[in-house]
């Protein structure tokens, strides 16, 4: 049976995970899902999900752990037979746990970015409500004007735990720094000597 590769990239708000998943995704041929991006568009189609979920990400919360996982896990179901790459998702031990029983992980990055960093990117951020598309005055402006403002998102994560538990797995690799141009050569070198041999013989695309 062919062995498919199964990576996350977690970190607070802010932290890259998104902007690191594209270029995995580009560098690599890897389908990524989002889950941010599977809320927004729960959002956007008014889904029972999508209107509860609404309620805790305007307050910079959290979305609870059972409409998480009911909101992923079948998206994993429909790419059983593919590799993936996982962008904020597990975020609690307890998602971790429901994935952990239906998959392997392979790799788990994890972004430790420093709270002013992270402060200092979000108050600069904006994003264009009617594409959803985020940008960063500095790191990635947008092209056209942009229309609002997104707020300051002052979210614990819970993720002492699920750390804990990533790294008693072997599975956990942090990477630390103020700038993803300087942190994505080291994530590059990493999956370069996990994924070419899986790729030659497993990577699909949709
Ligand atoms: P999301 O959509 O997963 P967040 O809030 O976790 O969103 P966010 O803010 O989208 O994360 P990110 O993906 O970690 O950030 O980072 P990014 O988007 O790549 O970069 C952030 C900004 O910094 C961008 O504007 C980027 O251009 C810029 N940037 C990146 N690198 C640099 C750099 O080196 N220098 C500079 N200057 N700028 C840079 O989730 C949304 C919400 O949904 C809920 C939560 O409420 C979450 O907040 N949610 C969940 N709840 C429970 N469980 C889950 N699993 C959940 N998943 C989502």
């Amino acid at each position: 049976m062919a062995k498919f590769f199964r990576a996350a990239v977690l970190g607070p708000p802010g932290s890259g995970k998104g902007t690191i998943c594209k270029r995995i995704a580009e560098s690599f041929g890897l389908q990524y899902l989002s889950s941010g991006h599977f809320l927004r568009e729960g959002i956007a189609a008014n889904t029972e999900a999508g209107v509860l979920a609404k309620t805790y990400i305007e307050r910079g919360m959290l979305v609870p752990d059972q409409v998480m996982t009911r909101l992923m896990l079948p998206k994993l179901e429909q790419l059983k037979n593919h590799s993936w790459l996982l962008d904020g998702f597990p975020r609690t031990l307890a998602q971790a746990q429901a994935l952990n029983n239906l998959y392997q992980m392979d790799l788990v990055i994890s972004l430790n970015i420093p709270y002013e960093t992270l402060r200092e990117r979000l108050s600069d951020r904006w994003i264009h409500p009617a594409s959803g598309r985020v940008y960063n005055m500095g790191f990635n402006p947008p092209r056209v004007q942009v229309l609002g403002h997104l707020k300051f998102q002052k979210q614990s994560i819970s993720s002492g735990l699920l750390l804990s538990d990533l790294r008693s797995q072997g599975i956990l690799h942090s990477f630390s720094g103020t700038e993803t141009d300087k942190i994505w050569p080291y994530i590059n070198t990493l999956l370069s000597t996990k994924i070419l041999p899986l790729s030659r013989c497993s990577m699909t695309s949709l």
